[in-house]
C-alpha cells in the first residue's frame, strides 16, 4: 500500500471529513466526457475501449475537467465495465448506447467464467492513477467502481435498460445463482478499486447507478451484504468512501450503513428528487452528503441556473444543520453531453462564490 499523499488545503477532504472547508467544494460526476469539445477531439481517434485502457488518454481526459473549470476533484476517467473486461467478459462501450455485454450473464456457467481482476490488465489505470496524483497537484483524485447490482443489470441484460427485467427476475427467482453472480462482481469491484487506491486515488466512490429500481426490502436482502462487503474491504486504506445512487429516496438510510462505522469519512450521494435536509435525517449519523442539482438545469439558462444553484447550498446549508457532517457540491447525476461548458464554469465559479 502506497503511503498517502495529504492534501489539507483541499475543500473536497475537509468537508467529507467533517472539518470546515474555507469554500464549498465542488465537481460534478462526469465531469469528464462529452460535454467537452477537448474530450470529443481525442474520442474521434480513439475508441471508448481504446481510451479507457491507455494511461496517456487516462491521464489528459481526467485532467480536461479540471483545468477548464476549477472543481475541487478529479474523477478518474475510466468506466465501471473496464474491470468485468478485467475480468474475462467480452463487452465493448457503443457510442450512444453504453455498455454492450457479448453473451449476457444467465446461468451458473455463466457465472463461473468470471474470473477474478487480472491486475495486469488494468495496468494503464494504475500507471494513470500515479501521474495524475503528480499532476494534481493540490486537487484530490477520486477513483470510482460500478456497485455490484449496477455491474450485474449490465451484464445480466446484456445493455443498457429501463426495466432491468432479467437482472430483478434473476433475483427473485434464482436467488442462489443471483447470490453467487453478486459475489464473483463485488470481488471484481473491490480488485478494481484496490488497484487504484494501491496507485494513490485520494477518495473513492461507488456508483450503484441503478440501485433505485428496487424497494428498500428488497435491496436489503439481494444488494445491501455485497455493497457493504466493498466497503468493508476497502476501509482500511482510510480514504473517504462515497456511496452514490440514481432514484434511491427510500435506500438513502441502508445505502449509507453500507459507507458508516469504518472509522474513515463516508459520504452519500443523493439525486435531485430528494432535498439534502430530507436526506440528512435519512442516512447514518456522521455521514456528509454528496449532490444534488438536476443536471437538466444546466440546460435551462444562467437565471435559472444561478437561482437553482443558490438553492442547493441553502440546502446544503441547512442539511449540515440537520446533522449532515458536511456538504459537497455535485449534480444529482451526470453531465449531460449537451451540458455548454461555459456554463459548468460559471456553476463552479458561482459555488466556489457562495
Ligand atoms: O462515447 C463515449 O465517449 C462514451 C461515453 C462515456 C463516458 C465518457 C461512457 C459510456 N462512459 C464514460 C466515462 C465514465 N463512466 C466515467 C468517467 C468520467 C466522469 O465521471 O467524468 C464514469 C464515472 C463512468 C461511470 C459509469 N458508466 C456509470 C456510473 C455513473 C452514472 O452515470 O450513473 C454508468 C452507469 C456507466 C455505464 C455507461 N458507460 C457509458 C454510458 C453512456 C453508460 C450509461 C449507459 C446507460 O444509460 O445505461
Amino acid at each position: 500500500m502506497n503511503t498517502r499523499r495529504e492534501l489539507p488545503e483541499s475543500p473536497y477532504l475537509a468537508a467529507v471529513a467533517g472539518r470546515k472547508p474555507h469554500r464549498v467544494p465542488v465537481w460534478m460526476m462526469r465531469q469528464a466526457g462529452r460535454s467537452l469539445p477537448e474530450y470529443r477531439a481525442l474520442r474521434a481517434k480513439n475508441t471508448m475501449m481504446q481510451a479507457c485502457f491507455d494511461a496517456d488518454l487516462i491521464t489528459e481526459i481526467t485532467l480536461q475537467p479540471v483545468r477548464r473549470h476549477d472543481v475541487d476533484a478529479a474523477i478518474l476517467f475510466s468506466d465501471i465495465v473496464v474491470p468485468l473486461r478485467a475480468a474475462g467478459i467480452a463487452l465493448d462501450i457503443v457510442p450512444d448506447v453504453g455498455p454492450v455485454i457479448e453473451r449476457p450473464v444467465r446461468t451458473l456457467a455463466d457465472v463461473e467464467a468470471i474470473t477474478e481482476l487480472q491486475r495486469d490488465q488494468v495496468a494503464p489505470v494504475a500507471a494513470a492513477v500515479g501521474r495524475l496524483t503528480t499532476e494534481l497537484a493540490d486537487v484530490p483524485l477520486i477513483g470510482f467502481a460500478g456497485a455490484p447490482f449496477t455491474l450485474a443489470s449490465y451484464l445480466v441484460e446484456g445493455g443498457p435498460s429501463r426495466h432491468h427485467e432479467h437482472t430483478k427476475a434473476m433475483m427473485l427467482g434464482a436467488p442462489e445463482l443471483w447470490h453467487a453472480l453478486m459475489t464473483a462482481l463485488t470481488d471484481v469491484t473491490i480488485g478494481f478499486l484496490q488497484t487504484q487506491l494501491d496507485a494513490g486515488v485520494d477518495a473513492i466512490q461507488v456508483f450503484d447507478s441503478w440501485a433505485g429500481t428496487l424497494s428498500l426490502a428488497d435491496y436489503r436482502t439481494y444488494v445491501l451484504p455485497h455493497s457493504a462487503r466493498v466497503f468493508a474491504a476497502l476501509a482500511g486504506y482510510g480514504v473517504p468512501m462515497t456511496h452514490f445512487g440514481v432514484g434511491t429516496a427510500e435506500l438513502l438510510g441502508a445505502m449509507s450503513e453500507a459507507v458508516t462505522g469504518h472509522g474513515t469519512p463516508a459520504v452519500v450521494g443523493v439525486d435531485w428528487r430528494t432535498s439534502l435536509t430530507d436526506a440528512a435525517a435519512r442516512v447514518q449519523p456522521g455521514v456528509a452528503l454528496q449532490g444534488n442539482l438536476d443536471p437538466v438545469v444546466l440546460l435551462a439558462g444562467w437565471p435559472v441556473v444561478q437561482r437553482a444553484v443558490r438553492a442547493v447550498v441553502d440546502d446544503g446549508r441547512r442539511a449540515m444543520d440537520a446533522g449532515a457532517v458536511g456538504h459537497v457540491f455535485n449534480l444529482g447525476h451526470g453531465v449531460l453531453p449537451a451540458t455548454d461548458p461555459a456554463i459548468i464554469t460559471d456553476t463552479v465559479a458561482l459555488v466556489h462564490e457562495l
